[in-house]
């Protein structure tokens, strides 16, 4: 038996309000979810396992009508599927009175139920949420039934406040395979076991790494698991190194083959740090002009010629301070130095 785990599609979610790429990643969330479907099909999975937060907020009847008729070109295919936190079901949610494609298997309980697919003799495990919040370890204590077939855990949590999870009970819980939603960072907790796939698509700038779905095999009693990367972008964190010759020209060329290099479509946060000449400033707004780059830090320090500044400030406060320090310094009192002169001189209107 073939099946894919995915989780934290966020349908609906539009990354990075405000930016220029803002609405296309929102319809990139959506044909991800599509290639995924045509992946089922192409690679002949048989289940197709969705651990919650399908939707971002509650899914619309629309939305709803688009999801279940691509599960309909899937009819080969089980899909089970529980609601997270995100899309949790709500009193009036549409989750609830949809009708389903025959091939759907809802875990919408509250409390913990057990699903029997005989076609594939597994069973599927799940709850799902009826609020925003659960702080109730509702998994620790998930137990298969003692029947011959594959059974699987669908769990949607990890944190405080959405079913916190004590990994070690879940180690020794004895299903075959635990799918695990909410945290969007893909990690195994245990090979070929325990599982978070992460989210399908990375939703924002702390979302680094390669995205995807997990693909597992169960024959004989046995699970194998891989990840498959399949986000159309990354998140990428890029720092960019300056030193005393570099100029404003020089970085943004800098900044734009950095850029190249890691692909031009993924989205940049940019971290400036080195020295820079003490007359030199950087103009952040024109470097994230460079490409997908959702915010500069600089924290590059003014490299000042100490002799020249105590030379021509003798005799005031400044080359008091500069006398102050001895010519070995520790990374601390270097720290001190830069800043309190910085102070100084911008006191002084330069
Ligand atoms: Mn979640």
């Amino acid at each position: 038996m073939r099946f894919i785990h995915l989780a934290d599609v966020h349908l609906g979610a539009a990354p990075d309000a405000g930016s220029p790429w803002c609405e296309q990643r929102e319809n990139e969330i959506w044909e991800t979810f599509q290639k995924v479907i045509q992946d089922v099909r192409e690679k002949q999975v048989d289940l197709l396992l969705i651990c919650g937060d399908l939707f971002h907020r509650q899914p619309l009847k629309k939305e709803l009508r688009d999801v279940n008729y691509l599960f309909t070109t899937i009819p080969n295919t089980k899909v089970a599927l529980i609601a997270g936190n995100h899309d949790y079901l709500k009193e009036d949610s549409y989750y609830k009175s949809f009708p389903w494609s025959e091939n759907v298997i809802c875990l919408f309980g509250e409390t913990y139920d057990a699903v029997y697919i005989k076609e594939l003799n597994a069973y599927v495990y799940g709850l799902s949420y009826y609020s925003q919040e659960i702080d109730k370890p509702y998994y620790d204590h998930a137990q298969p039934l003692a029947k011959d077939a594959c059974h699987i855990l669908l769990a949607h949590g990890g944190d405080a406040h959405h079913i916190p999870i004590h990994m070690n009970c879940l180690r020794q819980s004895g299903f075959d395979y635990i799918a695990l939603g909410h945290i969007h960072k893909p990690q195994i907790i245990q090979e070929n076991a325990i599982a978070y796939s992460g989210s399908l698509e990375p939703l924002d700038h702390t979302e680094t790494g390669q995205h995807g779905y997990i693909l597992g095999e169960y024959i004989d009693g046995q699970v194998q698991i891989s990840f498959c990367p399949c986000a159309k972008r990354q998140y990428i964190s890029l720092e960019v190194e300056t030193d005393n010759e570099t100029t404003q020209l020089s970085l943004e060329d800098a900044i734009r083959q950095g850029v190249q290099e890691h692909g031009p479509d993924n989205i940049y946060s940019i971290t400036l740090v080195g020295l820079r000449d003490g007359d030199t400033s950087f103009y952040p707004e024109r470097l994230r002009q460079l490409g997908n780059i959702l915010e500069v830090s600089d924290l590059t320090e003014p490299d000042y010629d100490f002799q020249k500044l105590k030379e021509q400030y003798r005799g005031t406060l400044i080359g008091e301070f500069i006398d102050y320090f001895p010519a070995e310094r520790t990374p601390l009192e270097t720290k001190a130095l830069y800043y309190g002169i910085q102070a100084l001189l911008q006191s002084r209107g330069g």
